[in-house]
């Protein structure tokens, strides 16, 4: 991992490796994640308004992020089976401290699968204790076409996440807005079914 490659964004605190993970990791990380969804399924969460993710997702770790009806929250347990979440992969886990270098460990990986005209509408995350602790995003399977732009309206950004690029979200960058416009269908083979996985590490509390 030490020969990865940091490429330049422009976006202060965006911090973007491009192929950190060889094909044999990507494809080791997804075989952990296939496992993981024996115990934790992928489901459809809803908005608090009422309306189901294009997204399906579950989650790695102490903690997972949860929305429904009752808000957007992190909690100890899968929402429909309302077992522990399974744990966070070493290679993850050894991931986080290679590129962020944070002294803790994060302690919920959110897992996003997207499949066919999924999509995520611009946001900002802010439901973590420590916004000062970094976010580590991992893509596997289907390029997206990523958007992100500093808080306060200010003009975005286009940038495409293929199949093993990292990215670290710090400093300004951890509370921009960003989103998923879309997926490039078929860019890649690597998630079974076609669509695209991305795993995120943070420090939730
Ligand atoms: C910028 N996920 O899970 S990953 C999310 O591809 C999320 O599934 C997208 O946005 C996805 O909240 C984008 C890149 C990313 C992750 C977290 C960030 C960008 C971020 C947090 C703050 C700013
Ligand atoms: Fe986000």
């Amino acid at each position: 991992m030490s020969t990865v490659r940091e490429i330049q964004t422009g976006l202060e605190g965006f911090r973007l490796w491009p192929g950190a993970l060889s094909a044999q990791a990507q494809a080791a990380l997804l075989a952990e994640v296939l496992m993981a969804e024996a115990v934790a399924p992928f489901y459809r969460p809803e908005t608090p308004g009422g309306r189901p993710f294009s997204v399906q997702m579950t989650n790695l770790g102490g903690l997972g992020w949860v929305s429904d009806r009752g808000g957007y929250r992190y909690q100890e347990t899968h929402p429909a089976t309302e077992k522990p979440w399974p744990p966070i992969p070493r290679m993850l886990l050894e991931l986080w401290t290679e590129l962020t270098g944070w002294p803790e460990p994060p302690d919920a990986c959110l897992v996003n699968l997207y499949r066919d005209q999924a999509k995520m509408g611009l946001h900002q995350d802010r439901d973590e204790a420590d916004l000062t602790a970094p976010v580590l995003s991992v893509s596997l399977g289907d390029t997206a076409v990523f958007r992100i732009g500093a808080a306060g309206g200010r003009p975005t950004r286009s940038i495409r996440l293929a199949s093993g690029d990292v990215c670290a979200l710090t400093g300004p960058a951890r509370l921009a807005r960003h989103g998923i416009d879309r997926l490039i269908a078929g860019s890649s083979t690597l998630v079974p079914g076609g669509g695209r996985i991305n795993l995120t590490l943070r420090r939730a509390r």
